[in-house]
């Protein structure tokens, strides 16, 4: 079966954003370079070790292999994002060096197709034995999301070929055939990267083996639980060990799953792998899991910045409703992962509502990730933080009080720029007779569907006034499905001057169109409001957070003084935009008035009488996303509320 909605090559896309556009560039000017030097142990911080174990296995130079057992994946992630960049006309510097490093990984490569420098190096008769923690599957699925992205930037197939023949010594180790591992990685990944390697070279096999993998998970006996009893089973995260196969989704296979449990990451890589090969498979009972944890997940499990992952301790998913504010975990590939799974869950349910989603996280917790100049990373993201209670070696030790250069697990930042680097295909996607638009970011776009030529260039003011300008020219007949989000109440659509009647079908208006050029000009409502969580949620009760379109908004200490906990403010008062803007994308911050309610109690004393000072204060709103990006302190996002 074919899919609903195809992406668009990203060479056929140009973003122009004022938000988004600033951290392309970045990206092509300085991030790619500045990651590249961390690779490379080049940038005066700690050693990352990661091209270094590639040149080991690769016989130039000789050593012993450092770093995490993913470590490869950061070079993968980065080639990811160079593919992207160059495709995007903004990386044309770096293909020579990639193509370099491709050559290295050719080399690296072993002749049945092996490619892993821990394993390679380190412990080659431990290979594909410890499944559960080893991240040997894991690393693949990297390796072939960037080889497939690479070969779709430059058209260049070295990088595909040796994804591809690692590919295919996977499929000959793991399936149900005698002699084959009966197993599936604790990491799941590499049903991500199969399912994409198939699209791109049409080879069932890797549908196959991704489809293999998804169904064996937590069957009887259970794999995981047989390979930790075994006594030769090396521990490579002693803190992670001994944990419920929950925390994997291993405990049962993920068609019998009904809730987002455990890893957070791993949680959303597997949904992602499931939507597409329900899609794929027409497979209703698989696409009804995804339904089903998504349900849970987005009801109940995430908070209202995209963020997930409500656990401090093993950046894992807890209990629902269990949204703590301060201790939480909400790791920015947690919500990559969100908006992989949201996206292709758009595309298996042909619903527009799950961009809402993908959307809430994109421009909250997933930019909240990196700072405006692009060269520090949070990899969690707390909406509420005092700094100094982040204490080592406490139960807020996960928490960063300011954005970090690099991670000595450092999954996030390069995921951050794959993510940033590919977000046309966020933007736009067709089916075989329409140009899908989901997000509402200044871009312009050409690509045939069904024969028509489409030309499209987006004005967007979406995120100040709400207005939205489209120019388009066609070769011939075709359609345009616009998403609607859901927090604009009012929305306006002129077609060429003439105002559209609106109808709204699973979340999209559709809009016809003729030969030629046309002009759609659209409005949604998006002025700021005040939201409230669930009463379930007990860490905001009684409390509101600001929004305005898909933006969560918070107070920062440098705007409205310490001790931000003593604010209260009235839902009901009034939120001026101000004329005074966020450092990038020409935000409007908000003001409007609260109170702050300060204890007498002697400032020697810890306890005492109820006396409290009441004062009237001017507050000031930035957006979630760019916080700490001037100087370290207080932030929070819930406010208490007087009635
Ligand atoms: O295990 C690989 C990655 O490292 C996970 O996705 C992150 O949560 C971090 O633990
Ligand atoms: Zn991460």
């Amino acid at each position: 079966m074919s899919r609903n909605l195809s992406y668009i090559n990203l060479r056929n896309i140009s973003i122009t954003d004022k938000l988004f556009g600033h951290y392309i560039k970045k990206i092509g000017e300085k991030i790619l370079e500045h990651q590249w030097d961390i690779l490379n142990d080049t940038d005066g911080a700690d050693a990352t070790y990661c091209i270094r174990n590639f040149r080991i296995a690769a016989g130039d130079i000789r050593g012993k292999r450092e770093g995490v057992v993913f470590q490869d994946t950061d070079l993968y992630k980065w080639l990811e994002s160079v593919a992207y960049s160059i495709a995007g006309g903004q990386a044309g510097a770096f293909e020579e060096r990639a193509e370099e490093v491709i050559d290295l990984l050719e080399r690296a490569q072993e002749e049945d197709g092996y490619l892993n420098t821990y394993f390679q190096i380190n412990a080659p008769e431990r290979k594909w034995k410890n499944l559960v923690e080893g991240h040997e599957l894991y690393t693949s699925g990297h390796m072939m999301e960037a080889a497939v992205a690479y070969y779709e930037a430059t058209g260049k197939t070295k990088f595909l070929e040796v994804a591809k023949k690692n590919a295919d010594l996977i499929c000959r180790i793991f399936g149900r055939e005698e002699g084959q591992i009966r197993g599936y990685g604790g990491h799941q990944e590499v049903e991500i990267g199969l399912i994409k390697l198939y699209r791109v070279t049409g080879e069932r096999k890797y549908l196959e083996q991704a489809k293999y993998f998804i169904d064996e998970r937590g069957q009887k006996p259970n794999y995981f639980a047989e390979e930790m009893r075994r006594n030769d089973f090396p521990e490579f995260f002693p803190e992670f060990m001994k944990y419920d196969l929950e925390y994997s989704q291993a405990d049962k296979p993920p068609v019998e799953q009904s809730e987002a449990v455990g890893h957070a990451v791993r949680e959303m890589y597997m949904c992602s792998a499931m939507a597409d090969l329900a899609e794929e498979y027409d497979d209703k009972p698989l696409r009804d899991a995804c339904l089903r944890i998504w349900n849970n997940m987005v009801k109940r499990r995430m908070y209202i910045t995209g963020g997930i992952g409500s656990s401090g301790f093993r950046e894992r998913f807890t209990a629902d409703y269990d949204l703590p504010n301060n201790t939480n975990y909400c790791e920015t590939c947690a919500s990559i992962g969100l908006m992989m799974f949201g996206q292709r869950m758009a595309s298996v349910m042909g619903d527009a509502g799950y961009y809402d989603v993908v959307e809430r996280a994109l421009y909250n917790t997933v930019l909240a990730g990196i700072n405006i100049e692009g060269d520090r990373y949070f990899y969690v993201n707390p909406l509420e933080l005092v700094p100094e209670f982040c204490t080592e070696h406490t139960y807020m030790m996960h928490v960063k009080a300011e954005r970090q250069k690099w991670f000595s697990v450092a999954c996030c930042p390069p995921n951050v720029i794959r993510t940033l680097s590919s977000l046309g295909q966020y933007i736009y996607a067709k089916d075989d007779e329409s140009l899908y638009i989901h997000e509402y970011i200044s871009s312009s776009v050409k690509e045939d569907i069904g024969g028509v030529s489409y030309r499209v260039r987006m004005e967007s003011d979406y995120l100040r006034k709400g207005d939205v300008s489209i120019e388009l020219d066609l070769s011939g007949e075709g359609k345009v499905k616009l998403r609607i989000p859901y927090f604009s109440k009012k929305t306006f659509i002129k077609l060429d001057g003439k105002e559209l009647d609106g109808d709204v079908k699973s979340g999209y208006a559709l809009i016809a169109l003729s030969s030629g050029k046309h002009k759609l000009d659209i409005s949604f409502e998006n002025s700021p409001r005040w939201i409230a969580a669930n009463n379930n949620v007990r860490a905001d009760s009684g409390r509101v957070a600001l929004v305005k379109g898909p933006l969560v908004y918070c107070l920062e200490e440098v705007d409205n003084g310490d001790h931000l906990s003593e604010i209260y403010v009235k839902a009901d008062e009034e939120i001026v935009e101000t004329d005074d803007l966020s450092p990038v994308g020409e935000i409007p911050l908000l003001s409007y008035d609260g109170l702050r309610l300060k204890s007498k109690v002697d400032k020697d004393e810890l306890y005492g009488e109820v006396h409290f000072d009441k004062e009237k204060v001017k507050l000031k709103a930035v957006p979630y996303s760019q916080w700490n990006n001037r100087g370290n302190g207080e932030m929070s996002v819930w406010q208490k509320i007087i009635i």
